[in-house]
């Protein structure tokens, strides 16, 4: 056999004698049925095509001094000497091209989380790209598209690298230069937390994967009160912040991105109720009045906010142990209208029932387990990264992914290299479905992602937790006529 084409578990087998599981066979695949018309009734996500103009970016990293706005310092990982890295604003259809240049004494990479990149451009060691080594530089090119709230972050020892500096935000602006939803003003607030780094001993899942430092949400769901923490927006404590002056009848955008490893937020307005406008970056048919936001790591959701009464007002989390995120705001002047009722969010505020899910031509069902000792790994039908099955697609079809949560936990699941719709959620399916590239599932939830295979390569599709992730909670997208990566140390 040629060596190129060796698989990545007969290659990890012959490397370590490693468990082989299901080579060649995806029991979870069921074909089409026959004789039954397969209409493809959902919405064609848009490639985008180059528009002729190029933006040169150079990305140096390396490690500097940070301060979070109050007297605390350590000593983070840096681009171009920023704590987070620099926003990058471009034009969907532009041709970005960055330059990194490592000066750590580690690896690296960066991933253009929810950007429709070319494979080799995405960023994850042992799937898509071979890490940058100390020293060394990478030019990343692809064409910016979907336009919407998107970000970077490093895919190399992300419990480390991520929340010590390496990830920023990533603005593409829409082709035609509308945005669905005008706003008066924008702001982009990329909340994240510091702290587990602190102390290298530490295993940075001993705070979170436990039964300590744990409590039960009303709604069943577990969450991590996460003693130690230091929550931060756009890298500094929430209470060094000056307060943003607001202009009475301003519609004001809130770009909300959630960079930390491992928390979610419960957001609330002081204001009272406001409209969600996009889901990861990708607008809704109609913006949906909420009375709050559940963001889970990786999310993004745009919001659009009417400050409603004069005064100093926040965004802030109801999240118990997150009393100290706290974006302040000042409006002077009268009052706006405002939504006068709105539901506490779901996504299943967007089902009109009665939907039925339309066909795809490949089918996978993917059970969320594990995590049930300190320290147990997390799997995916029984298995943990790399053990997992590979989901293996034919470009152009429509697949579908069935997913539920059999774990104690919540899972932020995220696809590389493609936007998925979630099409239906707790067994409803969802008349308009969310175009995202982030689904949390808290315990015992369950949906359905529906994608077009229209990127080949070979993609990661793990939990964003990232101790989940680095636990097993990871499984790859490969395309068949794609070549397989090789599997190299960092996998
Ligand atoms: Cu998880």
């Amino acid at each position: 056999m040629d060596d190129k084409l060796i698989t990545r578990r007969e290659f990890l087998m012959a490397l370590g004698g490693l468990t082989l599981i299901g080579i060649g066979s995806y029991p979870f695949i069921r074909p089409f049925l026959p004789g039954v018309a397969a209409p493809l009734v959902l919405s064609q996500i848009p490639t985008v095509s180059w528009n002729g103009s190029v933006k040169t970016f150079v990305f140096n990293i390396a490690r500097g001094n940070v301060s979070l706005g109050d007297s605390r310092q350590f000593n983070g990982y840096l681009i171009n000497d920023q704590f987070p890295g620099p926003t990058i604003r471009v034009r969907e259809g532009d041709k970005v091209r960055i330059t990194v240049n490592n000066h750590l004494d580690q690896p690296t990479t960066l991933h253009w989380h929810g950007v429709n990149v070319p494979s080799p451009m995405d960023g994850v060691p042992g799937v898509s790209q071979d890490p940058i080594e100390p020293g060394q530089s990478f030019t990343y090119e692809f064409i910016a598209g979907p336009s919407g709230t998107r970000w970077y972050h490093s895919h190399v020892f992300e419990m480390d690298q991520i929340p010590n500096g390496l990830f920023g935000a990533l603005i593409i602006d829409p082709a035609n230069g509308r945005e669905p939803y005008p706003a008066t003003r924008e702001v982009t607030l990329m909340f994240s937390t510091w702290g587990y780094q602190s102390n290298p001993g530490l295993d940075y899942g001993m705070q979170t994967s436990g039964g300590m430092g744990q409590m039960m949400m009303g709604s069943g769901s577990m969450m991590s009160s996460s003693q130690g923490l230091i929550y931060l927006i756009n890298g500094a404590v929430p209470s060094s912040l000056q307060p943003m002056t607001v202009q009475p009848g301003e519609k004001l955008r809130l770009r909300l991105i959630n960079a930390s490893a491992s928390e979610s937020y419960w957001l609330t307005l002081d204001t009272g109720n406001f409209l969600i406008t996009h889901t990861d970056g990708n607008p809704l048919d109609n913006p949906v009045p909420v009375s709050d936001l559940y963001i889970a790591p990786a999310e993004r959701y745009d919001i659009v906010v009417t400050p409603p009464k004069s005064g100093k007002w926040f965004l802030r989390s109801k999240i118990n142990g997150q009393e100290s995120v706290q974006m302040p705001f000042s409006t002077n002047g009268s009052v706006n209208a405002v939504p006068s009722s709105a539901p506490s969010w779901s996504y299943s505020n967007f089902s009109g029932g009665m939907g039925s899910l339309p066909r795809a031509a490949q089918h996978f069902q993917l059970t969320l387990g594990g995590g049930m000792m300190m320290g147990s790994n997390w799997t995916i039908n029984g298995a943990s990264y790399p053990n997992t099955t590979p989901l293996r697609v034919k470009k152009g079809d429509r697949v579908r992914i069935e997913m539920q949560n059999m774990s104690m936990m919540e899972h932020p699941m995220h696809l590389h290299g493609h936007s998925f719709e979630i099409t239906s959620f707790n067994g409803r399916a969802l008349s308009r479905p969310l175009v995202k590239d982030v689904v949390n599932l808290r315990p015992r939830e369950r949906c359905t992602i529906d994608f077009l295979a229209n990127n080949s390569g070979n993609w990661f599709f793990h939990c964003h937790n990232l101790q989940h992730m680095r636990s097993g909670l990871a499984t790859v997208l490969e395309y068949v006529d794609y070549p397989l990566p090789y599997v190299d140390k960092w996998m």
